[in-house]
């Protein structure tokens, strides 16, 4: 049965009814009255599913309110003067050797400070590549130097080969058991082997025996009660998820207090990492304000009372993606495609009926306000907003760069509603699409390519051909970085989804299609995950026409989608672990400093 009925002169008002698709029984169902079409005006209803999300938390007064005494210029007066001087301590001094220098860049980097010193950082990895022979057989360098050396070059580019951990393993090819004893080596080990690309078998065994070895360094530690050192806090800490993985402003704020505690801290760091986190937060509320009020001018959160009203989540989405504050109109911009994704998302997935998704498809790929009579008013509004929007995003390129972009953006948002229609037909008949069909269509649905093509002209200047060619046909890094946000995603939201009514996810296609348990079919998505991060790193490392702000901000987005649903549906449920985020990202300043 279509989750669609008609009933005739039935007051406007709410029934409760309960349908039924295929075996498995719907929740409860709201059934409203549908004024609104000019098509269904007589007074048909139509019943449409609720996926009961709650109204924001955080209101629009108070995102107004935020206000940040670290805006003012005596804070970055400050930051000029300790920047010098760790220009000064750290990559002025000719006596280091190379481990120091790439501590010194590893202790920037997790600090949040790296970007402050781009230049130094590039320079001193250039050198330390030159100057060495990564293919020689005899290695002096310890575990945790000739690691950190790895994962540090690899980040920035250069393709050192896996073989320089070979000294580390003993004559039958295996890891050296003594090393079990070395945890500092050993997290620098894992860390480094998240860096690994398609066949590197090495790097794989290195996480495999990485993770166990920590994994029982951190059990003989609770047995004896002494796992809050800063050791065993570090090595629980990547055991949740490797560096590689996480979201780079939350890692600093974690850091930065973890940094606070270590003996051989220097606190002339430390002060700049306090001060620099607190500065770029108050630039990060400038953004959020104005992103929140030109929601509020939409009216799309009131309006469309089915939808997630989510701005500050969407804007945390942006702080994930690029936080280093001259990036703030890429934020701003972002933040308001984020918003318009999220509710057209739910109009494709709770509220539409087939026929309003049909005509809405269509009326998205012809882009023309002459199309808009025949929809019904909520998505009147909706794509009003929309091509408004779009619009004005293109007309800011064509003023700066004398270059028509509204091709381009009206593309993936027609791209990303004929996917979201394919999931609409395969849920009203019951289809269970395999996993590589659900897959071809679904990394369009989680809306990954709208979001990077739109950065990509945000963070762009010149655009060039060869970048517009390249992103018309969605590069692998485009594809990689969907593909993770989608895997991401199924993990954290399908439990509920399902249950309201959705389009079977990555993990129910793959029970169907293997014939395994949810639990098995979860595995084997995080095992997609992992293989999928390989392709990422080779694409980073690949020739591209992408600068490398855009090959960040597509990793980034990866990373953001495994913080947001690290722990179930960190975007769609606000009060969790996304609250405590929102409060110690972008409201709560790190206090003595
Ligand atoms: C997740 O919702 C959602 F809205 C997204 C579009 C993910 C990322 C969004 C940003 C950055 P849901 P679906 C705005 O889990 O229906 O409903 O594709 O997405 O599974
Ligand atoms: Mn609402
Ligand atoms: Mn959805
Ligand atoms: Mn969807
Ligand atoms: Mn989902």
């Amino acid at each position: 049965i279509k989750p669609q009925v008609s009933v005739s002169s039935v007051p406007v008002s709410i029934n409760v009814i309960r349908l039924r698709r295929g075996i498995a029984s719907c929740p409860v169902l709201k059934c409203m009255a549908d004024n609104r079409s000019v098509s269904d005006h007589e007074s048909s209803i139509i019943a449409r599913r609720s996926a009961n999300y709650q109204p924001p938390i955080w209101h629009f007064d108070y995102v107004q309110s935020l206000e940040s005494e670290y805006n003012g210029k005596p804070y970055a007066e400050r930051v000029e003067n300790l920047k010098e001087e760790v220009i000064r301590a750290i990559f002025k001094k000719l006596e280091h050797d190379h481990l120091t220098q790439l501590k010194h860049i590893d202790l920037l980097q997790r600090l949040g400070l790296s970007y402050h010193f781009e230049d130094e950082v590039k320079s001193i990895l250039k050198g330390i590549y030159t100057n060495t022979s990564y293919h020689k057989t005899s290695n002096n360098n310890s575990l945790y130097a000739t690691a950190l050396e790895f994962r540090l070059l690899r980040q920035h580019g250069y393709f050192v080969p896996q073989e320089v951990f070979t000294s580390f393993k003993d004559e039958t090819g295996k890891f050296m058991a003594c090393m079990s004893d070395d945890p500092i080596g050993l997290v620098s080990l894992y860390e480094a082997s998240f860096l690994m690309v398609e066949g590197e078998s090495i790097l794989e065994e290195a996480r495999d025996f990485a993770t166990k070895c920590l994994e029982e360094y951190i059990i003989k530690k609770e047995n004896i009660d002494e796992n809050n050192d800063h050791i065993s806090l570090l090595v629980s800490h990547a055991l949740e998820l490797p560096l590689q993985w996480r979201m780079l402003r939350l890692e600093s704020r974690w850091f930065i207090d973890l940094y606070e505690r270590m003996e051989d801290m220097n606190p002339c760091l430390l002060e700049l990492a306090k001060l620099d986190f607190n500065i770029v937060q108050s630039t990060h509320q400038e953004d959020l304000k104005y992103a929140s009020r030109w929601w509020r001018n939409t009216g799309l959160g009131q309006k469309l009372e089915f939808a997630r009203d989510r701005l500050m989540e969407n804007f945390l989405w942006t702080v994930g993606v690029v936080f280093e504050p001259q990036f703030g109109y890429c934020r701003r911009m972002s933040t308001k495609v984020n918003a318009l994704i999220t509710v057209i998302d739910d109009i494709y997935d709770v509220y539409g009926t087939l026929d309003e998704l049909e005509l809405f498809t269509d009326v998205v790929d012809r882009w023309d306000v002459n199309d808009m009579d025949q929809l019904p008013d909520y998505m009147k509004m909706c794509f009003l907003a929309l091509h408004n929007s779009i619009n004005d995003i293109a007309f800011t390129v064509l003023k700066e760069q004398g270059l028509s972009i509204v091709k381009y953006l009206k593309k993936v948002w027609a791209d990303i509603c004929k996917s979201y229609l394919q999931e609409a037909k395969w849920y009203y008949s019951g289809y269970t699409p395999t996993l590589q069909e659900y897959i071809e269509n679904a990394w369009i649905s989680i809306s990954a390519p709208v979001i990077l093509v739109h950065a990509y002209f945000f963070v762009t200047n010149p655009i060039t051909k060869e970048g517009l060619a390249c992103l018309e046909e969605y590069p692998s890094i485009i594809r990689q970085s969907s593909i993770l946000l989608r895997l991401a995603d199924d993990l954290g939201t399908s439990s509920d989804e399902i249950k309201r009514g959705d389009v079977p996810k990555s993990i129910q296609c793959y029970m169907h299609e293997a014939g395994v348990s949810e639990d098995e079919a979860r595995q084997h998505i995080k095992w997609l995950i992992s293989e999928t991060w390989k392709q990422m790193n080779a694409d980073r490392i690949a020739d591209s026409p992408f600068s490398e702000t855009f090959t960040e901000i597509a990793t980034n987005l990866a990373r953001m989608a495994q913080c947001m649903y690290q722990h179930g549906d960190g975007h769609g449920i606000q009060d969790r672990e996304t609250k405590d985020r929102v409060l110690s990202l972008l409201v709560n300043p790190i206090s003595n400093c």
